[in-house]
């Protein structure tokens, strides 16, 4: 595989990100965080030991690799200092792998707040996000009014942003009928993460330029999916940030050349946590199993996730979007039981068929499904390590999927530890 990869999701998140980045690392030097935050749940699982990361990016369990947080990325320093702790108690050294960008906003307990106030007033229209102060952090960014992670290393000027923005979102959460957030505590709580954080801040562009001048592997892990970013998703049931993989550039500081290969994991089915349209979606006996077997929760929430048929619409664009060079697929022996497989080749809108999808939520919400079916090769796939362990019906989707999409298929996970995947030249 060429140097510098990045791992994207193709659908609504996860695809199973975490367990690539993980195993490219391997010969990778630099890991890369870009945009996002703690609402990501990557899931890492060797040998017996699970680990899910939000925030830390997920090399960190290997030795001599950096790792580091774009300044695209919106911090809860709360939220770091638990996983780095949860890292620590397991032995591993998250500090000395770990930079972090000084222009990352912040996430503070306001954004948190108005997250939850927000989404409760919204009733039937709230978008199910992930109440960690992911918008409302980004909002702040937009307006210019974040308070970054360098603001903590000038304690009394943090201090008068922090009173400024309690005045300003205070006035919103009181309006809503909330508590308002008390500064006195987040100036307090600041002394102590200004310690913790201050060594963790580096100067990530001119890292990032070093190890591409070494000819070292960078790897670039995105959060969230496609259909999830702010711009091309299914807004407004989108994620505040772009997921799509022009972002890994502005979010961490380089230029798209720094990109050899970007890697699109891509479920087999379809999952989707939170609310917005998703046309596959499955409310019988198949989502059922899909869910029960691909243990489809939340990572982050535990929020159980909505499950479908493999949407070849929303991937071929997101094909298009990201410049994807090859397809991982994941999860494939998820399906092992189904004796029939569906795929979703194009929609239906007013009566006409379209291959690619609407704009918005609106019009994405009234698109009907058109599937072809394939059978399904009922025995078990879990752990394949060559093309030719799978039932011809397997390689036939595999290759199915790849036509629909136009994008080749390179990886083929079929299970959760690092060496249970298919490896296509
Ligand atoms: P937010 O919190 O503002 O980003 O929520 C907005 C929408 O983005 C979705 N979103 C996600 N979708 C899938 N996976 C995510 N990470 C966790 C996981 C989620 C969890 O790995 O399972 O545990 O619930 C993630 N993060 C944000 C979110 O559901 C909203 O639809
Ligand atoms: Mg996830």
């Amino acid at each position: 595989m060429a140097n510098s990869v990045l791992v994207l999701g193709t659908q609504w998140g996860d695809e199973g990100k975490g367990k690539f980045v993980d195993v490219l690392t391997e010969q990778a030097s630099l890991v890369v965080r870009f945009q996002g935050g703690h609402n990501a749940g990557h899931t890492l699982v060797i040998g017996e030991e699970k680990t899910v990361l939000h925030l830390v990016p997920s090399g960190v369990l290997r030795e001599n690799i950096m790792c580091v947080i774009g300044n695209g990325v919106v911090v809860s320093p709360d939220a770091l200092f638990k996983e780095m702790d949860m890292l620590l108690e397991r032995g591993v050294p998250v500090e000395s792998r770990l930079r972090i960008s000084g222009a990352c906003p912040l996430i503070l307990p306001y954004h948190i707040a108005l997250d939850q106030a927000r989404e409760a007033a919204a009733g039937k229209l709230a978008i199910g996000t992930t109440g960690r102060g992911i918008g409302p952090a980004y909002e702040d960014k937009v307006a210019r009014r974040a308070i970054r992670v360098q603001d903590l290393l000038t304690l009394d000027r943090f201090d008068a942003k922090v009173d400024l923005a309690c005045a300003y979102h205070n006035a919103t959460l009181t309006g809503h009928g909330m508590e308002p957030v008390d500064a006195e505590a987040i100036k307090h709580d600041a002394r102590a993460q200004a310690k913790r954080l201050a060594p963790l801040i580096a100067d990530i562009p001119g890292m990032i330029d070093s190890h591409r001048r070494a000819g070292n592997r960078i790897m670039f892990e995105g959060a969230q999916g496609t259909l999830l970013d702010v711009d091309h998703g299914t807004y407004p049931f989108v994620t505040s940030s772009n997921t799509v993989a022009g972002a890994a550039c502005s979010g961490s500081g380089c230029g798209p050349g720094t990109i050899d290969y970007v890697l699109g994991i891509t479920k087999t089915y379809t999952t989707r946590v939170g609310a917005g349209p998703f046309p596959t979606e499955l409310f019988d006996d198949v989502g059922e199993v899909l869910g029960e077997r691909g243990n489809e929760f939340g990572a982050t929430t535990g929020r159980q996730r909505r499950c479908g048929w493999f949407d070849a619409v929303a991937v071929r664009r997101a094909a298009i979007l990201n410049g994807i060079t090859g397809l991982c697929l994941t999860k494939l022996d998820v399906m092992d039981t189904l004796a029939t497989i569906k795929i979703c080749i194009a929609y239906e809108l007013d009566g006409e068929q379209i291959d690619h999808p609407p704009i918005g939520a609106d019009d994405f919400d009234r698109c009907v499904p058109v599937y072809e079916s394939m059978p399904g090769w009922q025995s078990d796939t879990e752990g394949a390590t060559e093309m030719s362990d799978l039932p011809v019906a397997a390689q036939n989707y595999i290759a199915r999927l790849a036509e629909l999409t136009g994008v080749p298929v390179h990886l083929v996970s079929t299970g959760r530890e690092r060496n249970e995947n298919i490896v296509i030249q």
